[in-house]
């Protein structure tokens, strides 16, 4: 039978038409507030049509359909790696890399070391909530020493289980000068924002890697209450890994 051909495209969902729409990620989860900070640097910028958009496999994957941006999904651990690869191919595009910690700091730390040893001009989001959390909430690279997570039942032992790994500390170590490095909080949306802006903006000018992580809510995994939850981000979290700017391109100024 043959197949009748028009040329009406067919009717777009509903949902696309929409400016908002709801996010899927648990109550008290900061991964919506990072995408929030995200979401208002791209538009005051004003490259939305030139993003493409990687994320990671874990609840970042989550925001695959988040924005009205180009979106690639990516292998768990691999989305440094593909958004260089893309960024290379398509230099006139702003490749974004948004990860977990797992992501980033574990299966995936090889690329983000390389990326950054080969100083990619992509801006890398790295989103710390201390744990595995799409999987069940395991230890991750980022587990405080004493957490207690899904395997590590009696808390993280530095003895057994090494030291959490800080990221910003490590690739300002390492990259040049005119790369961006920096560790926000969801406790502090309008310094993250600032900070993935100031991230965007060494990529726009091609100055070098940019990194931002950002210190997030996992009240699901860490089974907190919201006053537990904020306690725990703001005089745990946020001790182990001070917020703050690691590194920037001198003409930025330090802050
Ligand atoms: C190659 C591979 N290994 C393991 C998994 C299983 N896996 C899926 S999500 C995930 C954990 C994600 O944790 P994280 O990167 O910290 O992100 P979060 O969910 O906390 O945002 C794991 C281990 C996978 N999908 N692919
Ligand atoms: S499991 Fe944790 S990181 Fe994942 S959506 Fe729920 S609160 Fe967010």
């Amino acid at each position: 039978m043959a197949i009748e051909m028009n040329n009406v495209a067919p009717p777009m969902p509903a949902c696309w038409r929409k400016e908002t729409k709801t996010h899927k990620f648990c109550p008290g989860c900061g991964h919506g507030i990072v995408l929030k900070a995200l979401g208002e640097a791209v538009d005051e910028l004003g490259i939305q049509e030139k993003v493409i958009f990687s994320v990671d496999i874990g609840c970042c994957l989550l925001a695959i359909d988040f924005f009205n941006m180009d979106t690639v999904q990516t292998h768990h651990g691999r989305t440094n790696a593909v958004a260089s690869g893309v960024k290379r191919a398509t230099p006139d595009k702003i490749c974004i890399a948004y990860m977990g910690d797992g992501g980033g700091y574990a299966i995936g730390s090889q690329h983000l070391l390389n990326a950054a040893a080969r100083n990619e001009k992509i801006t890398s989001i790295l989103v710390n909530n201390t744990n595995y959390g799409m999987t069940g909430g395991q230890m991750a690279p980022t587990t405080l020493p004493g957490q207690k997570t899904e395997t590590s039942p009696y808390g993280r032992s530095v003895e057994q289980q090494g030291s959490p790994t800080h990221g910003p500390e490590m690739l300002a170590a390492m990259l040049p000068e005119g790369a961006y490095v920096a560790r926000g909080t969801v406790a502090n949306p309008k310094q993250l924002k600032k900070y993935l802006k100031k991230a965007l903006q060494a990529q726009i000018n091609g100055t070098g890697f940019s990194f931002v992580e950002a210190l997030s809510t996992c009240p699901t995994n860490w089974s907190t209450n919201a006053a537990k939850t904020w306690d725990f981000l703001e005089n745990q979290m946020a001790v182990e890994f001070p917020v703050g700017e690691y590194k920037v391109p001198q003409e930025g100024g330090n802050e």
